[in-house]
């Protein structure tokens, strides 16, 4: 399943693309914000946004990866509808067509007719980016379409994304909010027992061109199943610089208790904010954080499964919070989030909460050390 992996780069790549274009004129982004409204709404913001480009991209991904495997077609989920209502009050189904002028005509009805703003769209959708060097050679992956499961962040933390402030990046410091922290998510599952096994993450404005021709990305994968574990970032190595002590990101909403107990244990200067549920995982990935604690039930399966598939690469992983709390063996592996099975109590995005809140981690001694904490004061 390496030509999936390489799929997912490749879509994920053109997925960066749409957003890029996206934000690129002005009046087309203002035109594709839309408020979300009834049991899709996430109840963590008063003013939630879903975007066409949210949209475009999750069906362009479903669209691309059906083609390829259609035993999957059944089995790829995300946090969009595709219904999208125009300013006339019409509901149109978002879809990818089979050539580019039909795509076009049907965005130029959810666009209330922008013609230029739906050919726009309509090329980026159809265009196949430039070839991307995903360094997957020789990388076999014991799976078969059939046993998979996909879940699809188009674009995770929105609001950066719309808010679109731009930051410089400095390699190995964590930067809590700006462009960067939107990130498009595709995490690939087991259907049987719901782990993840292979995640891709496209940052689409990783840094600006220095020819002046706009935005570049980055991206990062992982594969995990069996004994393969493999990860397009190495495993950091516990050198004396980053043994100094552990540190934390959380979100700026977090609990006073949780931020509190976290700053006794580690100290102030090593607990941090960040925006993006999604970006919080991948400061853990990337080493600028050790831990990501969310007490709250604000994340979905879609913001979490592709990143936990590059945890577990590194020999980490995304525990429950509550479930650890309570566990008494410590079992850690009974204790990670699977990504197959809904809350059936609960209606509309809820259903794929990861209701417990969340601990991602890549040591699992810093885990022990951050639930031993947090014990009795949840
Ligand atoms: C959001 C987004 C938010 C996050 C929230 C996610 O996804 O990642 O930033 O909140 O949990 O569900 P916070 O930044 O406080 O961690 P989206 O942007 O896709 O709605
Ligand atoms: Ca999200
Ligand atoms: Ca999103």
């Amino acid at each position: 399943m390496a030509d999936l992996l390489r799929l997912l780069l490749q879509v994920a790549e053109k997925a960066a693309n749409v957003a890029r274009v996206c934000r690129q004129e002005a009046p087309l982004f203002q035109l594709l914000v839309q408020e979300k409204i009834g049991e899709d709404k996430n109840k963590k913001f008063v003013q939630d946004f879903k975007t066409l480009a949210d949209v475009v991209i999750q069906e362009m991904i479903r669209h691309d990866v059906g083609a390829q495997f259609p035993e999957m077609l059944d089995f790829i989920h995300g946090e969009e509808s595709n219904k999208f209502e125009n300013g006339l009050g019409e509901s149109v189904t978002v879809t990818v067509c089979g050539t580019e002028e039909q795509t076009a005509a049907l965005l130029a009805t959810v666009l209330d007719g922008n013609h230029t703003a739906a050919s726009l769209l309509a090329r980026a959708i159809h265009q196949n980016p430039a070839t991307i060097d995903t360094s997957t050679d020789g990388v076999t992956v014991p799976l078969s379409p059939s046993e998979l499961g996909i879940w699809i962040d188009p674009i995770d933390a929105t609001s950066q994304y719309i808010e679109g402030r731009e930051e410089v990046l400095e390699d190995g410091h964590l930067c809590p909010s700006g462009l960067h922290c939107a990130l498009v998510l595709i995490g690939v599952y087991l259907r049987s027992t719901g782990k993840p096994v292979m995640g891709v993450i496209n940052q689409p404005f990783n840094y600006r061109d220095p020819a002046g021709r706009g935005w570049r990305g980055k991206h990062f994968w992982g594969v995990s199943c069996g004994d393969v574990n493999i990860c397009s970032l190495n495993q950091r190595k516990f050198t004396s610089e980053t043994r100094r002590g552990l540190s934390v990101v959380l979100s700026s909403s977090e609990k006073r208790v949780v931020k509190d107990t976290l700053t006794s244990l580690c100290g102030p200067e090593k607990v941090m904010y960040a925006s993006g549920a999604g970006y919080k995982i991948l400061c853990v990935i990337q080493g600028l954080a050790d831990v990501y604690v969310l007490s709250e039930g604000s994340t979905f399966k879609w913001d979490s499964c592709a990143p936990h598939a590059l945890l577990r690469a590194l020999g980490g992983g995304v525990v429950d919070l509550n479930k650890s709390l309570q566990s008494s063996s410590g079992a850690q592996d009974q204790t990670e989030l699977t990504y197959h099975q809904p809350y059936t109590e609960c209606k509309g995005a809820d259903r794929w909460a990861n209701h417990g809140g969340l601990v991602a981690y890549r040591d699992s001694s810093q885990l022990h050390s951050v639930i031993a904490a947090l014990k009795g004061k949840l």
